[in-house]
């Protein structure tokens, strides 16, 4: 069976998603997307040659009986409408972050699914399907270097637009750590605590660039981002477990090194699509091979719930300068792995 696809929202996640599923993928099938602009959708449709459906309206794209599954890459605001569309046709969505805009609409995509009985939402958290992160808590959870008691993270972009606040660097960046070390710990949060160190010359005016979270966990785990979004250097995501017998470095993806003219060097890569361009195939091939078996499963509804509370808690911790209470709610066991 090819697993018939919707897309909604053609930008640039969308287009991306869109090429993955013609050029890399397999037994998948775009049959209809939309976009507010609809000369941008057709001429999408047209670019990779699809004799697909074109709507102005992502409604209309779950709603057409051609289409077996959605892709949701439109704009953050527009996610919770469409997702609870999709729950309520019984049609599986892959929906790229933010779940929902505010804790509350995630909230209601956790309570509608939950009514609807079967998992049907995978949120995009690509992370977990990158063998780096993977190879990582294959070695945590061998229990050789003992518990984890510190988690130090890197996350540096070389550099970000106009557009980007500092409420971003934990709405839009940070919350990728917020999802995956809930992930890598199997454990949940406790506090919040934001620091704001002197600001580079790179930011833009108005934006606190670096910025510094610690999170402790419900088992003591302290885990430290430093986030730095105008590094300049590359893109560079690093994750370093100190434990009770000894440290996990996270590896890093495959580079060729060079020695010349007195120098060692190594390529670092300057994009977070390149980065993860291996996660972004596998977290998409596995969304479409369990629809076509009739399972929805990798991030839950309830994991994109825990990362807005999380964030949420953040931007208040931002805000005060205090520790902040996490007050996260008990897992259902209707989410329970
Ligand atoms: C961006 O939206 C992403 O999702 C990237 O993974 C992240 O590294 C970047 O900081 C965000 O702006």
């Amino acid at each position: 069976m090819v697993l018939k696809i919707g897309v909604i929202g053609v930008g640039m996640i969308g287009q991306d998603h869109i090429r993955r599923c013609i050029e890399v993928l397999n037994g998948c099938e775009i049959v209809a997307a939309s976009d507010i602009n609809l000369e941008h959708v057709k001429a999408v449709l047209k670019k990779y040659k699809i004799n697909g459906k074109a709507y102005t309206e992502g409604l209309d794209v779950i709603s057409s009986p051609d289409v077996d599954a959605i892709i949701v890459a439109s704009s953050g605001p527009s996610h919770e409408k469409y997702v609870l569309a999709a729950i309520e046709a019984g049609k599986p969505v892959f929906c790229e972050k933010p779940l929902a805009v505010t804790a509350e609409g995630c909230q209601r995509i956790v309570e509608a699914e939950m009514k609807a009985g079967k998992r049907l939402v995978q949120v995009g958290f690509m992370r977990s399907f990158d063998s780096c992160y993977r190879k990582l808590k294959e070695m945590l959870n061998t229990r050789e270097l003992g518990e984890p008691l510190v988690v130090k993270c890197v996350h540096h972009n070389s550099e970000v637009g106009d557009s980007y606040t500092t409420d971003m660097g934990i709405t839009d960046s940070m919350v990728h750590e917020f999802d995956i070390m809930r992930w890598l710990l199997d454990d949940d949060y406790e506090t919040i605590q934001v620091v704001s160190p002197r600001i580079t010359k790179y930011a833009h005016t108005g934006v606190q660039d670096p910025q510094l979270v610690l999170l402790r966990t419900k088992k003591g785990i302290l885990i430290t981002i430093d986030l730095f979004v105008n590094c300049q250097y590359g893109y560079d995501i690093r994750c370093d477990v100190v434990c009770e017998d000894g440290i996990a470095y996270m590896p890093s993806p495959l580079q060729v090194q060079t020695r010349t003219k007195g120098k060692f060097g190594e390529h670092v890569n300057t994009d977070w699509r390149e980065r993860f361009i291996v996660a972004y195939d596998i977290e998409l091939q596995s969304f479409i091979d369990n629809a076509k078996n009739n399972i929805v499963m990798g991030p839950s509804a309830w994991d994109g719930f825990i990362a807005s509370k999380t964030a949420a808690a953040g931007m208040k911790a931002l805000e005060s300068g205090e520790i902040v209470s996490v007050n996260l709610p008990q897992c259902p066991s209707f989410y329970k792995k």
